[in-house]
């Protein structure tokens, strides 16, 4: 997009083409108002003691007081007791800052991010099954032209609303949409055909797919033969989901589960994509490797218009996941166990490959340890707000009150900003050059459209600041064009290999450029076409099994809660509740329910409903609607204080990925007060 100022000086944002259409949606078109926005923080922030009021200080007072209670840190608990959080809008030279930064700096293991909430189930999956990890492993255009599409827990048509016309492309054409998840939404509405899942039974939905497809003669055997392994040990293992009972699991009648089937198998081209609805859930990576087992068996991978992906959340939340902000991650999409990779990126950051650190823990078991033996002690989170956005928020947020010390990189007052002992003010996307890669697999070049306000540095300029007061061996850049120069080098030989692409190639290229690009480039447009990237260019087909949800409902907690997204507010809701337009879109907290439970509740539109699951209480305003299943609640996760759904939902963990369960819990309504206070004396 690109930031207009009128005659007058009043600015505006228009949208360019992409991928073949002129879009924003309503939080692309009023994000410049937080640049210079009333809670802009434009100078650093510290309080003097825990029960202190945060209060303005210079930029000295603030280094000076980092640098003191990270050494002290050092000094109480070893360099173990100081880690990082992250997150996914951070552009690919401020994620692999801040993952240089944990390893030569801090010398930790423990760096974490926003990440591991988002896409890690279906990166464990892809690249078990495939060897990499490129969400989409084809352009997006190629998804409004496939004759089948299965969109799995993915709400486009509000998540991605500027890709909404590419599912309008395909029925246009005659192509078919599929939509699996527990809410008639906006996507689903759009469908040929919704199946209504119950929340957290989606392996049990795909295992049987593959059954009915395995039964009825759909597979492709010369795909499976040719391109494959292990297909015998997953036909085994899918015995026994017998579409009926299947249906008893999942809610989808038989005779849905086999037009789906049909729909896929009979196309002349297919697609399955997933996003969170089957991803964030304690057996998400498992979920997402029966629907890859099921493109693999219908020989979609690889073939034209055709294949499997999932659809990234955040802005880089592609680059994001590349460069070293994971725990087991060096840059380049590297292992950090990995001897000949740490070799390589220590050559590149000049210190000795024993001085790195190893693997650390994921985010949640991050946040979960702080202040604990064993725990870190201090912590710089940059770019995300994990008192809102982590699941059982109410302990998170008690944790990081446990910390000696927390300190924030951020835009505006986040909750988690609130919380910290400091609080430094960074710029943001329109004030800094940077690199982005979309959920493509596309790098991009985003350019500054102007300076940060006076008091406000970039992310680079800070972490360079700490790690020269820190000791760190070399200075780190702080221009971002030598940053993705140095990255582009790290990146070399990794997955995620940068080192063909600089500032001027991306500046050249209009549409950005994909990844893989040694030198010389490679045609990586659209991957597995030929071989998938394992030393005998077999996918994998791997069996797995459907289980009970960790927290099924039960005569205390007899409903199931899902939570998701709605159109105007993104993520934590730190930017977008402070945008009035959005604000007006939607004001505050929700519960989506169905009027027959409604009725069972006595609850009417509007009426404030408290929500209790076993680690806590959330409350917000009725929404009634037929859409969604009569045993299933929703809530969106956009907004703090006692709206937070967070406090709600339950931590437990996918053994493979550490992706948290924001999909289930078992809830009750506790409370309900009536919006008009009039019938509250009545009842
Ligand atoms: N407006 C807006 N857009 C965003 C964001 C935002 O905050 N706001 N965030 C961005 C980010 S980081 C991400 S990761 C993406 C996420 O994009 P999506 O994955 O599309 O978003 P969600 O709303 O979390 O979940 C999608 C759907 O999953 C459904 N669902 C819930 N439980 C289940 C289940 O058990 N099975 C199935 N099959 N479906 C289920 C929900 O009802 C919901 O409609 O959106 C990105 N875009
Ligand atoms: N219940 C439930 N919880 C969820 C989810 C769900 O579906 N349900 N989804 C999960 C998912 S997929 C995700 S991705 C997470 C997202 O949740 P968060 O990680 O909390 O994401 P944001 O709200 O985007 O937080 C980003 C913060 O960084 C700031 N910021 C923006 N740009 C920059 C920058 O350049 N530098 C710095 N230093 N700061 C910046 C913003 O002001 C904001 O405070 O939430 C997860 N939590
Ligand atoms: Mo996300």
């Amino acid at each position: 997009m690109d930031i207009v100022r009128d005659g007058d000086g009043a600015v505006s944002i228009e949208p360019r083409e992409f991928a073949g259409r002129l879009a924003l949606c309503q939080k692309g078109l009023t994000a410049h108002e937080l640049l210079d926005h009333p809670d802009r923080l434009r100078s650093p922030l510290m309080r003097a003691t825990r029960d202190a009021p945060l209060v303005p200080v210079s930029w000295d007072a603030a280094m000076e007081r980092v640098e003191r209670e990270i050494r002290a840190c050092w000094q109480r608990h070893g360099r173990d007791g100081v880690g990082v959080f992250g997150g996914g809008g951070l552009t690919n030279e401020k994620a692999y800052t801040l993952g240089k930064f944990a390893r030569v700096a801090l010398k930790t293991p423990f760096i974490d991010y926003n990440g591991r909430f988002c896409m890690s189930s279906a990166a464990t999956a892809t690249q078990r099954a495939f060897g990499l990890d490129r969400g989409l492993p084809f352009p997006l255009e190629d998804i409004a032209q496939t004759d089948a599409l299965l969109l799995v827990g993915s709400n486009l048509a509000e998540s991605l609303p500027t890709a909404t016309g590419l599912l309008d492309d395909v029925r246009a054409h005659g192509g078919a949409l599929v939509v699996v998840d527990p809410r008639a939404t906006a996507t689903a509405r759009r469908a040929t055909l919704h199946l209504q899942v119950a929340p957290g039974t989606d392996l049990a939905l795909a295992n049987a797919l593959l059954h009915i497809a395995a039964r009825e003669g759909l597979l492709d055997l010369d795909y499976i033969e040719q391109r494959t392994t292990g297909f015998r040990q997953v036909h085994q293992s899918i015995g026994s989901y017998w579409p009926d009972r299947i249906e008893r699991i999942t809610g989808v009648s038989v005779a849905d589960q086999r037009r789906a089937v049909h729909l896929l198998a009979e196309a002349g081209s297919a697609m399955i994509l997933t996003a969170r609805g089957p991803e964030q859930q304690s057996r998400g990576t498992d979920t997402v490797q029966a629907f890859i087992n099921l493109a693999l068996a219908l020989g979609l991978p690889g073939r034209p218009h055709s294949g499997y992906g999932s659809l990234t959340g955040q802005g880089n939340g592609q680059g994001g996941r590349e460069h070293g902000q994971k725990a087991d991650q060096l840059p380049g999409y590297r292992k950090i166990t990995d001897p000949a990779a740490r070799a390589h990126v220590a050559g590149v950051w000049g210190v000795d490959p024993s001085d790195l650190p190893g693997e650390g823990v994921s985010a949640y078991e991050l946040l979960d340890a702080m202040g604990a033996d064993g725990g870190v002690r201090a912590l710089l989170v940059a770019a995300s707000n994990p008192a809102v956005s982590a699941p059982h928020a109410g302990h998170v947020q008690e944790r990081l009150g446990a910390l000696d010390f927390l300190c924030v990189l951020d835009l505006v007052p986040s909750e988690t900003a609130l919380m910290a002992d400091v609080v430094l003010p960074v710029s943001q996307w329109a004030e800094e050059d940077g690199t982005m890669t979309n959920l493509e697999g596309r790098v991009i070049m985003r350019r500054a459209a102007g300076p940060p306000p006076p008091g406000v540095h970039s992310d680079l300029e800070v972490l360079s600041e700490i790690a020269r007061r820190l000791g760190a061996p070399h200075p780190f850049a702080t221009e971002p064009r030598e940053v993705f120069a140095e990255l582009a080098r790290a990146s070399s030989g990794g997955a995620a290999d940068y080192s063909g692409l600089d500032y001027d190639v991306l500046d050249d290229a209009d549409a950005g450029a994909f990844w893989p690009h040694p030198p010389g480039g490679a045609d990586s447009e659209r991957m597995f076409r030929e071989s998938f990237p394992f030393p005998d260019g077999r996918a994998r087909f791997i069996p797995v099994y459907h289980g009970a949800p960790p927290e099924p409902p039960d005569a205390d907690y007899p409903l199931s809660l899902t939570t998701g997204r709605v159109l105007a507010h993104y993520q934590s809701g730190a930017q977008t509740r402070r945008t009035a337009r959005l604000v007006a879109a939607e004001p505050e907290a929700f519960v989506e329910l169905h009027p027959v439970l409604a009725r069972k509740h006595a609850v009417s539109e509007g009426d404030r409903i408290w929500l209790a699951s076993r680690r806590g209480r959330a409350c917000g305003r009725a929404r009634l609607s037929p859409d969604i299943r009569t045993d299933t609640v929703f809530m969106a996760f956009h907004w703090g204080g006692n709206g937070c759904v967070n406090l709600l939902t339950n931590p437990v963990l996918d053994r493979h990925s550490r992706m948290p369960e924001f999909k289930h819990c078992a809830v009750r309504i506790d409370a309900v007060e009536p919006a008009d206070p009039r019938e509250a004396q009545t009842t």
